[in-house]
């Protein structure tokens, strides 16, 4: 029996491919620096996996940015505006990536959007009718060799065709349809390449797959397929799908000359069902997702024996592998020195993952499995306890909620009207989502602060500092509601993990987002509950410094859940409603204090929806709603509450969104040319919004025509009574001038805007 990895983890271990493209960015680096540390980087990778074992290791996982763009980039998916830069190659990729303003031209990035289920963004690529897709690039080809050289043989794994042709927006009148042979010719030649290189095998990674899929679909599938795979050489083909089962497909798949199928046993409902009730082809591989690429949590071993066993029955040749890439955990617990043993001793980060493969490889190679040392030592850890810090009073909290706890009163259109009275803005109201810039001195007071270097008394002055720095800007740009900025919190989900009480927070647990930038998940290891005021002194001395409203900043529960590696010994609903309890008690508090507005983010609300439409309500929406409800149910009428979504794909969710029950809710819209606002008008959307006027994504600053003309936009949809300004997303990324230089342009649009509205 062989293991295998999808894919693993590149920023590095402590980050270094962030640190590296950022400086190069900042034109701190040469490319020829930046390439030997991305060189170097991807050796310790393979030699990681060659070390554990491991015997399908992955090449082309790698990236400076992302692997959709990469693959465009391949297939010479570039639209005109970015080639006309006349940029080098890997310059023309970040602008693609980031936006480009410079001396050769002034150009928005692609659109981002969420991978699936996950918490990774891939870059939307852009076919328009002068795209002529063609396989161009040499970069899987480059790292395989590269990989050779090190003297490790690869897959190298490449986005398949299907899953590309769902995800790139075609902008002008080509389909997919049209595409489809140019596509399949590029894909042929990718094989005939990898042929002459000697390859053994290529992953083509159909996530897509693990949709819902129409009859449409299978036969796009069906006839892509059909072309690459009647040019098959010498090399073998894996089509590996994750993040579910592929239900809809599954009879079609087993009958295509594939070498190697690729399914995904943990979040896959159905995918055992399906081999068994169907059977698996003689001479194809399983490679069996078993070990789980999306959470922390150590491998039980006896279950993972019995699984392959009974798969052995239907198919002659199984791959161990993991059940989607790694790059959604952390790297190793190698680099948590706080850590006790005792946590540590249930957790699998990539590395450790890699161990898992090997030892459960080893152990079934043996006659009598359950005898193998590491089997036993596995059983041990299963059968007791995990400690858990159990709290009854919370659990009984949970279990008494009854239907009145999840009502707001009054209705949310008496509301309006009496919060209208109360805060007397005016019309198109500006603000911002939350968060101001994070730059190096906020991190560097955290880190100081956490090093020891610094008092709490010197880290506490320190952002009060920032706080009232901002506080006079933001009345001096004139906005007219204020945040603190969250000088204070490191991230929205991981500040509130280390406030309340049942999370563990890691060291070096990060997991890429986006580009360079990482979050660090915290770990849901016991019952949630709040033992102390989390927000409350850094608002209420942000509200004494001005006579404008402040806004209270809180993480939603369901977001606070999803950003977080869960428990999988309660369930979803239970560990949302515990974590809803706690921040409700810190919305009560903040309003106790005087605090009129507050705004609780559910900024992953839509990033956790099942991939298939039947789940949606009953696995998901019927408790994280709710969940969101419980927070906010018992403030009084004239408190107002916010919420902000990240993300703009509502349209099938919009009356689940409202039915969330805030006063007013901004989101991102800037970079899918605000569709959201058709959206809105077509069902009749009843709360107030504020969708974003501009990306705070790219560091170009907006002009003020710009966001004049995205305001017209939405005013010809949305009632001028129910909309306000803000930009896409909090600005923590961003530097201070241009944050600065941008709200300074909103506010200009917007008052010039209310002027022409109340004449
Ligand atoms: N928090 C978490 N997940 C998220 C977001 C978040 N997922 C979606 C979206 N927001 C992703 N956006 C970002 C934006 C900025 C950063 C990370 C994700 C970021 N990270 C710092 C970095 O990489 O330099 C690390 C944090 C730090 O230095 O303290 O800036 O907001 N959970
Ligand atoms: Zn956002």
């Amino acid at each position: 029996m062989k293991t295998s990895v999808i894919g693993y983890p590149r920023i590095g271990t402590l980050r270094e491919l962030k640190f590296a493209v950022e400086k190069y960015l900042k034109k701190e680096l040469t490319k020829e620096e930046l390439q030997a540390i991305a060189s170097k980087l991807r050796e310790e990778n393979w030699k990681v996996q060659k070390n554990n074992g491991i015997d399908f290791i992955t090449s082309n996982d790698f990236s400076f940015y992302d692997n959709l763009l990469d693959t465009a980039v391949l297939l010479n998916i570039v639209p005109n505006r970015y080639r006309q830069l006349k940029l080098d190659a890997l310059d023309e990729y970040f602008a693609m990536a980031r936006g480009y303003q410079g001396d050769k031209g002034d150009v928005k990035a692609l659109p981002m959007k969420k991978w699936f289920n996950t918490n990774y963004h891939y870059i939307v690529p852009e076919i328009d009718d002068d795209t002529e897709v063609l396989l161009v690039g040499s970069k899987p080809f480059d790292e395989y060799v590269e990989a050779k050289n090190c003297g490790i043989e690869t897959k190298s794994a490449i986005i398949g065709a299907f899953t590309f042709l769902k995800l790139v927006k075609f902008t002008g009148k080509r389909t997919v349809e049209d595409s489809i042979a140019d596509i399949a010719r590029a894909y042929s030649d990718i094989l005939n390449k990898f042929s002459v290189l000697g390859a053994g095998w290529v992953q083509f990674d159909e996530p897509a797959l693990c949709m819902d899929l129409s009859e449409e679909d299978i036969v796009l599938f069906s006839k892509i397929y059909e072309r690459i795979l009647s040019e098959k050489k010498n090399t073998k083909v894996l089509l590996q799908t994750y993040f579910g089962d592929i239900r809809d497909c599954y009879n079609k798949v087993v009958t295509m000359p594939f070498d190697g199928i690729g399914l995904d046993f943990v979040e896959g409902k159905k995918t055992l069902e399906l081999v068994k009730s169907f059977g698996f082809s003689e001479n194809k591989t399983l490679f069996a997702g078993v070990v789980n690429g999306k959470n922390i949590w150590r491998n039980n071993y006896s279950n993972t024996v019995n699984l392959i066993r009974e798969l052995g029955e239907y198919c002659n040749e199984i791959v161990l592998s993991t059940s989607c890439s790694l790059i959604h955990v952390p790297y190793t617990l190698k680099n948590e020195s706080s850590l006790f043993q005792e946590y540590k001793k249930h957790l699998a980060f990539a590395e450790e993952k890699l161990t898992e493969l090997s030892e459960l490889k080893k152990i079934l190679s043996c006659s009598d499995p359950a005898s193998t040392e590491e089997y036993v030592d596995n059983q041990k850890l299963f059968n007791l306890p995990r400690n858990c810090e159990e709290n009854t009073a919370v659990q009984s909290a949970v279990s008494g909620l009854s239907k009145d706890d999840f009502i707001r009163y009054p209705d949310s259109g008496e509301r309006e009207k009496i919060q209208k009275a109360v805060f007397s803005l005016p019309l198109l109201p500006t603000t911002t989502i939350g968060s101001l810039p994070q730059t190096a001195e906020v991190k560097e007071n955290r880190s100081n602060y956490k090093k020891g270097k610094i008092t709490f008394e010197q880290y506490v002055t320190f952002i009060k500092g920032k706080i009232a720095e901002w506080i006079a800007l933001q009345e001096k740009i004139g906005l007219d509601v204020l945040v603190h900025g969250e000088f204070e919190r490191n991230d929205m989900v991981e500040y509130f993990g280390e406030n309340l009480d049942g999370f563990l927070i890691t060291e070096k647990g990060w997991v890429q987002s986006y580009g360079t930038r990482c979050v660090k998940p915290p770990i849901i290891w016991g019952d949630i509950s709040r033992s102390k005021p989390i927000t409350v002194d850094y608002s209420l001395y942000a509200q004494s410094l001005t006579s404008k409203c402040v806004k209270g900043m809180l993480t939603g529960p369901v977001t606070i859940l999803n950003w977080s590696f869960p428990r999988e010994d309660i369930s979803l609903k239970d560990c949302a409603f515990q974590i809803a309890l706690a921040i409700k008690d810190e919305v009560l508090e903040l309003e106790a204090n005087g605090i009129k507005i507050i705004q609780i983010d559910e900024a992953a609300l839509r990033e956790k929806l099942p991939l298939r439409k039947s789940d949606w309500h009953s696995e998901y929406l019927d408790w994280a709603i709710p969940a969101f409800r419980l927070v906010h149910s018992g403030v009084k009428p004239e408190t107002q509450i916010h919420t902000h979504m990240c993300y703009s794909e509502f349209a099938d969710i919009i009356k689940d969104i409202e039915n969330m029950d805030a006063d007013v809710i901004t989101f991102e819209a800037a970079r899918s040319d605000l569709s959201i606002v058709d959206t809105l008008s077509e069902c009749g959307f009843k709360t107030q919004v504020g969708p974003g006027v501009y990306d705070i994504h790219s560091p170009r600053i907006p002009g003020i025509q710009e966001i004049k003309k995205a305001l017209i936009k939405m005013l010809e949809k949305i009632p001028k009574e129910k909309l306000w300004v803000n930009p896409d997303c909090g600005l923590k990324t961003r530097g201070k001038t241009e944050t600065v230089a941008s709200l300074e342009n909103l506010v200009i649009a917007a008052k010039e805007i209310r002027r022409s509205l109340s004449v």
